[in-house]
Formats: structure tokens, sequence, C-alpha cells
């Protein structure tokens, strides 16, 4: 009581606590505020849009206030800190999910209702946060979420680009990319923090120096930018914990290369700084293809720069060492993607903080862990020496001491096994010399780990087996989770009520292993009832938006098929289409009589192709081709619709999931890391036609082999069968429908050859023609079990039912006990 800090501190708070009220009136005083001071606009008049700014920035008043609350605490507890590194963070919308968050969406929707606003819509105002591709960037948000609400302390690191991941456009059924320029509308979600920013080099050259008997090394760069930080406060769901997601965006430096001013060519001066913004304008549009773009690299290493840097001063203010630093922060690695961190750390610890190299490295070697997310080498990015030689040189020399060091330990453990130590090397020779970053993640990071059960073990078994065989214990599995806020408390608010209201309780929403308690009613016919009404009321929503977007009427009483993903070979959206045209033939030579049997299906697929893409833009053309010719055919009529999604992204998939009776996930085996989406059609009670991949394989063992469609070859059959491609038979449907489509069916005929021949039999890498029957016969019991819509509805319950294991807050506190080493902490008052 006496201490005085504390009186003002209790002031301060109560002061606060005075401004930021959470009544209906209260609320809508801070958005009429803002509506006249924010945005400038007339109290009486302004547009939904204004309506949605005017909200948004009210929330956002009231997330600054967590925000600062709980960075306050955490840095008063000193508690031990993850920050996650990742290029993408693909947040979606913000604004339903804060207020709900945030325990306080009634009194807005109240708010606004009054002032004649209806939530809903002004909800739909807001554009999506497009930083990421997509599963890889969809998870780290899932991250943010989740640590969030179990009150961890966390911070993610990012770029702020200015333009998201393209906009898709159909023209003639081909994709057409639009610049995604998101911020123009202004985001009212991020605090600009024009203090907080560091200097980020490139180029240049390095000298060694020998001071006091040991090297110095002193790198002269010939480039330098600022990176600014954009925080983005992250509510936790039910608590006062709000994380950070810090956003890095470049700005011309301003200290730097002054002399160019000084040559009296000041406008070409300021012009050329100019270009320092560059490094974050863009997202990179490929889904894992690696061009070796210097400007890639140099975004990396922008980011990754800054985050450390930024790091390491706010330990600095606590701490008179780096002693305990591993003790502090934990830095995981979304992928190889910020790998370069690695000897930036230690340049920072050994040329900046003065530390010895062994020091340093038992440091690093702490501190970092990584997510690998591909099932293959190939797709693990390799930087050319000669890049990273220009662009970074202390850091290859670094690279190249870290690889000596390692390669000399190993030497230890198998001998001068030349072949064996090569495959070890982070360096690749060869003609042009390059550097692994997988591997170089490999030796620093303390654990490794895969994204489902099966991708762990492939991980081990093949794509970094020598690194398996020296380092065992480095090796973990996480299987991924999704958020049940985003993904089914608040896309799907009808499947929310109900299962509050048969569960007793909402803390589902933090312990999605409660919807076990489902199991028991999964026959119970009001429940079903119940259930299937939410479920067409869900589905008539997506109605109503396939026709707005593409005229075509769908009946919402046939089972909405859907495949939803980026356009990539391996997910096989062709087998999909084939499928399809199948489905259609079959149709068309059928008596009247048969055609009463048919199960009647509205086909819904969506995804961006990368720009560069040429093969999955072909599949996009012949899907929205076929789409045409089924759609206005007279002889199917309602029994089978085809529809295209164009610009799927987050706020799609929460309109499109919840209305899913049916969605594929159809990977070849094996080739599916682990899949996401699989995991929140399911919470929402979508049935899976899968592969054995990735973690559709621990969704099947969750919720009973008699609730899915699993078909296709089995994940070890995957490589005899690719050998023996050449050999391989298809059925004859198969060629049947290969045939059409060169023929000119779908017109278009030169520009599906080369489709056609990727599933030519010694082509069919991905084993279309393989795994035809079985999809077929997978499909038929699809149908088999539609029509019985007891047995249905009942296999939809279960798989709700079954998705507990699936909530990224399992995946979260794996993460924070086996690798992070953090604990759940929270003020108590
Ligand atoms: F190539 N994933 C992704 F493996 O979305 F790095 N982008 C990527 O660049 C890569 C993977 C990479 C996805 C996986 O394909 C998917 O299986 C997984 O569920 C997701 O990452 C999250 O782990």
């Amino acid at each position: 009581v006496g201490n005085p800090e504390l009186q003002r501190r209790r002031r301060l708070m109560w002061l606060m606590d005075q401004y930021l009220k959470n009544d209906v009136l209260s609320i809508q005083k801070s958005i009429v505020d803002h509506v006249e001071y924010t945005i400038a606009r007339s109290r009486f008049k302004f547009d939904d849009f204004e309506a949605y700014k005017a909200t948004a920035n009210s929330v956002r008043d009231r997330l600054i206030e967590s925000w600062n609350d709980n960075q306050q605490f955490h840095r008063d507890m000193d508690s031990k800190r993850v920050y996650y590194l990742s290029m993408e963070f693909l947040m979606g919308r913000s604004l339903l999910n804060s207020i709900f968050n945030l325990g306080i969406k009634e009194q807005y929707a109240q708010a606004l209702n009054e002032l004649g606003y209806n939530l809903e819509v002004v909800v739909e105002q807001e554009r999506d946060a497009a930083l990421g591709n997509g599963g890889l960037g969809r998870l780290a948000a899932c991250f943010l979420d989740s640590l969030a609400t179990m009150n961890y302390s966390a911070w993610g690191y990012g770029i702020r680009y200015q333009y998201g991941l393209f906009r898709q456009t159909l023209q003639d059924g081909f994709q057409h990319e639009q610049p995604d320029y998101w911020l123009n509308v202004g985001n009212p979600w991020e605090i600009e923090r024009v203090h907080v920013t560091y200097p980020i080099s490139f180029y240049g050259k390095v000298e060694e120096k020998w001071v006091e008997g040991t090297k110095t090394f002193t790198w002269t760069p010939d480039e330098m930018v600022e990176a600014v930080a954009y925080d983005n406060p992250i509510p936790g769901y039910n608590t006062g914990n709000t994380i950070n997601l810090r956003l890095w965006a470049a700005k011309p430096s301003g200290e730097f290369d002054l002399q160019s001013f000084n040559t009296g060519d000041y406008v070409n001066a300021i012009l050329s700084k100019q270009r320092a913004e560059t490094i974050s304008n863009v997202l990179y549009p490929d889904d894992r293809t690696y061009q070796g773009k210097e400007l890639r690299l140099k975004q990396q290493y922008f980011f990754v720069s800054a985050s450390l840097q930024d790091i390491m001063r706010r330990f600095k203010d606590h701490h008179s060492t780096f002693d305990n630093f591993a003790d502090k922060v934990a830095v995981q690695l979304n992928d190889t993607h910020p790998t370069i961190g690695v000897p930036e750390l230690m340049r920072l610890l050994v040329d900046v903080e003065g530390l010895q190299w062994a020091k340093a490295w038992d440091i690093t070697t702490k501190v970092f862990s990584i997510t690998i997310h591909s099932v293959v080498a190939e797709t693990l990015e390799k930087w050319s020496v000669e890049l990273l030689q220009t662009l970074l040189p202390r850091h290859l020399q670094i690279i190249f001491k870290i690889n000596a060091m390692f390669l000399e330990e190993v030497k230890n453990k198998i001998g001068n096994d030349y072949d064996h130590l090569a495959r070890l090397s982070i360096i690749e020779e060869g003609e042009k010399k390059s550097v692994k970053m997988g591997s170089l993640a490999l030796v620093a990071s303390h654990t490794v780990n895969g994204v489902s059960k099966l991708h762990s073990e492939l991980l081990k078994e093949r794509v970094f087996k020598d690194f398996y065989d020296i380092f065992p214990h480095k090796f973990q599995n996480k299987t991924n989770g999704v958020t049940q806020r985003r993904w089914l408390a608040f896309c799907n608010p009808g499947l929310r009520d109900m299962l509050t209201k048969w569960l007793g309780t909402e803390a589902w929403i933090t312990n999605l292993d409660l919807l076990t308690g489902l199991h028991q009613y999964a026959s119970d016919p009001i429940l079903q009832k119940e259930w299937n009404l939410v479920r067409r009321h869900n589905k008539a929503r997506l109605a109503t938006y396939i026709e707005a977007i593409s005229g075509v009427k769908v009946s919402i009483d046939a089972m909405f098929d859907v495949q939803v993903k980026r356009i990539h070979q391996y997910k096989r959206q062709l087998l999909n289409v084939l499928s399809i045209i199948h489905r259609a033939d079959c149709i068309k030579n059928m008596s009247p009589a048969e055609k009463t049997k048919v199960v009647p299906r509205v086909c819904i697929i969506g995804g961006k192709a990368a720009p560069g893409y040429e093969i999955a833009k072909k599949i996009i053309k012949l899907v929205t081709t076929v789409g045409e010719k089924i759609n206005n055919d007279k002889d199917i009529g309602n029994l089978l619709k085809v529809v295209f999604v164009p610009d799927y992204n987050v706020s799609l998939a929460e309109l499109i999931i919840p209305a899913s009776d049916l969605s594929q996930h159809i990977s070849t085996a094996g080739n599916e890391a682990s899949g996401t989406s699989n995991m929140k059609f399911t919470m929402n009670g979508c049935l899976l036609l899968a592969t054995l991949s990735g973690s559709n394989i621990e969704i099947q063992k969750e919720i009973g082999d008699e609730n899915i469609f699993v078909f296709g070859a089995k994940p070890e059959e995957v490589d005899r069968l690719r050998a023996e491609r050449r050999q391989f038979q298809p059925p004859q449907e198969f060629h049947r429908i290969i045939g059409m489509i060169r023929n000119g069916k779908f017109g278009d005929t030169e520009y599906f050859q080369e489709l056609c021949q990727t599933v030519d039999g010694g082509n069919d890498f991905y084993l279309l023609g393989n795994d035809f029957s079985s999809y077929l016969e997978a499909q038929a019991a699809v149908d088999e079990a539609y029509v019985d819509r007891e047995r249905w509805t009942r296999m939809s319950i279960m798989n709700t039912a079954g998705s507990g294991n699936f909530s990224i807050d399992r995946t979260t506190r794996e993460y924070a006990e086996n690798i992070w080493g953090i604990k759940p902490c929270q003020p108590t008052s």
C-alpha cells in the first residue's frame, strides 16, 4: 500500500478502465468518436465501410490497452519467450476474431445495431491480410491465436508486405493475377513504431584484423536499409493475454551513404535510396519453388536480422551478459526460410557483442529449433555460394566455419567416408556451389520436427536420413492443428451454439477434447435433426454466394463435394476433375429410371496456382471448361454441377468449410506433409475422402475407419509403383476420359495436351492412373453413405466428436513442453 510506484500504477490502470468500458453505450461512443475524429466523417452519415473502420479502430484501442498491460507483465516477470520467425502469416480478417476473443461480440453487435448497422455486414468490409501462400502461413497464424489463448509469452516476427498474395480472377476460365495492395485502404490493426528501427546491411567486404591475439572481422557493407516495426496485437480468447506479431517494413536508411548526396545529384541520390523499400514490397507467390532470386534472400535476411537485433536489445534491457540468453529466448524457424538467422546470431554475438566463437555457438544451438513442412529434399532451399558471397560475405564465412567444425566433429564418428561426409556437408559441391539451408538449420537447431506422424518418420528415413543417424535425439514429431476459435466457433455460429448446448459448456472452445462428449448422441434423432438444420443453413449461405459469383444455381439437397487448396500436381485436383468427367459421362448414359438413383452433387473446386506454374493453370482452365459443359447439359441437369470458386482465401474458407458435406484430401500417398484444412473440415462435421497422407492418417485413427473414405496406394508402395509406372496399365475409363480431353471434347484441344501428357504411363509421377479405380470405388461408397441420411449424419457427428486432437492448442502445448521450454503465465488478479 505504501509503495508509491504501485499506487501510481493502480491509478493508471484505473484511469484506463475509465476510458475503455465495454458496455454498449461506451462502445457506441468510441465508434462515433472514431467516425468523427479518426476517419473524419460526419457522425450522421457514414457507409458500411466507414462503419467498419470506426469499429475496427475502437476495437484496436481495446487491443492496445490489453497489449500494453500484457507486455508490461512479461517484462516484469522476465519470462522465457518463444519467437516464431516466419516469412508468412496468413491472418485473414481480424474484426470478428478480436471481438470474440475479447468477449465483447454481443456488445458490439448491439452497439452497431442501434446505430443502424449490422455487424455481419460490417465484418464483411474488411479485406483479408493475405501475407502468406497457404498451409504454412495459416499454421503460423493459428499458432499465434493459440499462444495468446494459452497464456504463453510469445511473439511472431515477419514481413509487412505491401502486396499480399495476388488476387485471382478468371477471364474466360483462365487464371489472372491481380496485385493485392491491401494497405491502400489503411490497416487499423497495426501500430507503427517509428522509433523501433534497426539498420540492415548488405554487400560490401569483410576485413580481418588481429586484436590482442584474436582474429576479428569487420564487415563494411555497401548498402544499408532501415527495418521499421509494425506491431499487430493478437488477443487470446477469454484471457487478458494479448501477444504481438511484429512485422518489419523496409525504409531508406537515414544515416548511410551520405556521400552520394555530395555528388550534386541530389534527386537521384534520393531515388536510389528509395529502392530500399522494395525489400518488403511483395510476398513471393510460389508455394515452395525456389528460384534463387536475390530479392528473396534479401527479404529473409532483412526480417531475420531485424528480429534478432530486436530480441537481443530486449534481452539486454534485463541482462548484462548473454550467459542465460537461451533460458529466456527460444526461436522457432518456420521451415528453412529464416535459416540465415543462424549465421546472423553468430555474427551478432561474435563480431558485435565480442563473445568467443565456442560460447556463441553454444548459445545458438540452444536457441534455435526448426519445423520442416515438406516431404522431399528438393523443396528445401539452397542458396548459391556466389550470391551469398556478394550479398552477405560475412555470413558466408561463418557458414563455412560452422560447416568445417561440424564435419570435423562427424569425422570422429563416421571416419573419412567421403560420400557420407559430402551428403552431410552444409555446402553442396559441384559446378555451382551452394549452401543447403536445411542442413545448416539442422546442425544449429536443438530440435527438428515434422508436421504429422508419417511425415516425421519420412524425415528420419529419407529427407534427413544422414542427419538422423548422427543426431537421432534432435528429431521429434509435432502433428499440426488448427484453432477451433476461428475455424469452428466463429465461422460456424450455428454449430457453435449447438455444441455448447449439447455439451452443456462452452469450455470446448479452449479444450477441444470435450467434443468426445458428442459420441453418445451421434444417433440421437433430436441432435441429428438440429445438426442437419444447421448444415442446411450453412449450405444455403454458400449456395447464395455461388449463384452471386457464377450464376450457377445449386440445390442444397445436393451433396457439396469440395476441394479447396493451392493447385499442385501432387494434390491431384486433376484426379478429381477426371472423376467428375467420368460421373457426367455415366449420367448421360443412364435411363431415366437409373437417373433417379443418382445422388446429386455440387463439385466445388477452388485454389490459386503460382503465377509461373503452367500445369497448375491448365488444371484451373480444365475445371472451368468442364464446369461450363456439364452445367449446361440438359441430360445432366441438377444431378451434377461443377463450380470453380475464384480467389480462394481465408475468408472464403470460413464460408465454404461449414457448408461442405464431403471434402477431398487426395494427394499421392505420403506426399502431403500434413494438411490442415482436413482438420477444419472434420471439426465442422464434413466427411473426408482421403489418401494415406500426412494427418489424414491420424484423423482416420481418431474418428474411426467407418467414418472416413480412404482409398489409394499405401505410402510404402509409392516408390515401387513409381518405378513400375511404365509397365502399368491404367483402367479403361481412365484412358477414355483422357482421350475425351485430348480429342477436344472440352475445346482448347492444343492447350490441354501437355496436361494430358503428365498422366501418360511413363510420366504419371503422382500415380493418378494407379489410384483411379480405387478412387472411383471410394466415390461410390460416398454416394451409398449419403443416401442413408441417418448414417451420414452420424458419421458427420462422429467427425466433429473425434476432432479434439487437431486443436492447435494440443500442438502448441507439445511445442512449449518439448521444444521451447516455456510455461503458461498470466497475471493473478
Ligand atoms: F514447401 N506447406 C506450405 F514444405 O503451405 F515448405 N508451403 C510450403 O512452402 C511448404 C509446405 C514447404 C504446407 C504443407 O504442404 C502442408 O502439408 C502442411 O500442412 C502445411 O505446410 C503446414 O505444416
